[in-house]
């Protein structure tokens, strides 16, 4: 601990941040998925730069989005995966920032440098990286983590307890994983094969909603559900009652970047979060809080055992698929499908 404050120390003086705590150097408007950063992080990131964090959640990439779009928000930074990067790139959305150029991007991993969705790395600094999936409340006898088949046409023992995500993206993606489809598919029988899944599942559901998904099934209040690796981690530590699944047919994976929303007022401060982040010292801690890992040289060293022998950060080998922003065609067929689901 002693160690990891003396590093911190150093570097905050190394990137001229000898800010005393005291010192208003103004503020920094965070939208971040629910439980996805707390206190610990950005009481340190104010202790080291005297920038004060307000933050404010959501459930998904869509309502990120949808609420970006809705026009001025008064965010300064947002944490979108890489498939909604590319399209807030695309739309004109983000404010140029050029990461590259910042002190602390040489702890970025060389496979995680200039990603396809910011080929520049313009706009976005990374965050954590992660896994969708489904879990297991354990011994119910709703599943064994063998197949998607699980999540998608439950068993008895699992019927009107199944907990499934409130956006189409990740759960689309799956249902094509589990089908064997390819992402973006535009074909008229691949989608129809989709909505009948859904609607197949539906009758077993108990609750469509992003946040909270981990306690209901550790609860018993679900049996089955959707997913994301780090909070079943958080869960499976509390009371190793469930377990996250790594199905044969694969899973959706994603990479989280910190990006800069036009119109944000705040653009040095967030500037220096996302630097300040990119500190293997403090992005471990991030890791350590949310339990994903992260494209960071060296932050493996101030990480907890639990990560470094987590089974839901270790993917074995089943296939990952990064999901993509797909064309309006595809876009309005999904919208269709999960308008009508959710009725
Ligand atoms: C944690 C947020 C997970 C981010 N609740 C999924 N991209």
């Amino acid at each position: 601990m002693k160690q990891v404050m003396k590093l911190a120390a150093a570097s905050t003086v190394a990137l001229g941040l000898a800010v005393s705590p005291a010192t208003a150097a103004g503020e920094l408007f965070l939208y971040n998925w629910t439980d996805y950063i707390d206190n610990t992080i950005t009481d340190k990131f104010t202790k080291d730069t005297g920038i004060k964090v307000t933050l404010d959640t959501y459930d998904s990439n869509e309502t990120l989005l949808a609420k970006l779009k809705s026009g001025a928000t008064g965010y300064d930074l947002a944490v979108p995966s890489q498939n909604f990067v590319d399209i807030m790139i695309k739309e004109g959305m983000l404010i140029e920032v050029d990461v590259k150029s910042m002190p602390n991007y040489k702890h970025v991993a060389d496979a995680f440098k200039k990603p396809s969705w910011d080929p520049e790395q313009k706009y976005s600094s990374p965050y954590q990286m992660g896994t969708t999936s489904y879990a297991v409340k354990k011994g119910s006898g709703a599943g064994q983590c063998a197949s998607l088949k699980e999540f998608f046409e439950p068993n008895a023992a699992a019927k009107g307890k199944v907990g499934v995500f409130k956006t189409p993206e990740e759960v689309v993606n799956l249902a094509h994983i589990y089908l064997g489809q390819n992402f973006c598919t535009e074909k008229t029988d691949d989608l129809k094969a989709v909505q009948s899944l859904l609607q197949g599942q539906k009758s077993s559901v108990k609750v469509f909603s992003s946040e909270g998904t981990m306690d209901r099934l550790g609860d018993g209040v679900t049996l089955v559900s959707n997913a994301w690796n780090g909070d079943a981690m958080k869960r499976r530590l509390k009371d190793d009652t469930i377990q996250y699944c790594f199905p044969k047919e694969g899973v959706v994976g994603w990479f989280d970047s910190l990006v800069i929303p036009k119109g944000a007022k705040n653009v040095e401060n967030a500037k220096t979060f996302m630097n300040w982040l990119m500190a293997p010292e403090n992005m471990a801690l991030l890791s350590n809080f949310a339990n994903y890992a992260n494209a960071i040289v060296g932050s493996d060293k101030y990480m907890t055992k639990d990560m470094a022998s987590s089974p839901e950060v270790q993917v074995p080998s089943v296939p990952v698929k990064f999901g993509k922003s797909c064309g309006p065609k595809y876009t309005k067929a999904i919208d269709k499908i999960w308008t009508k689901l959710l009725q």
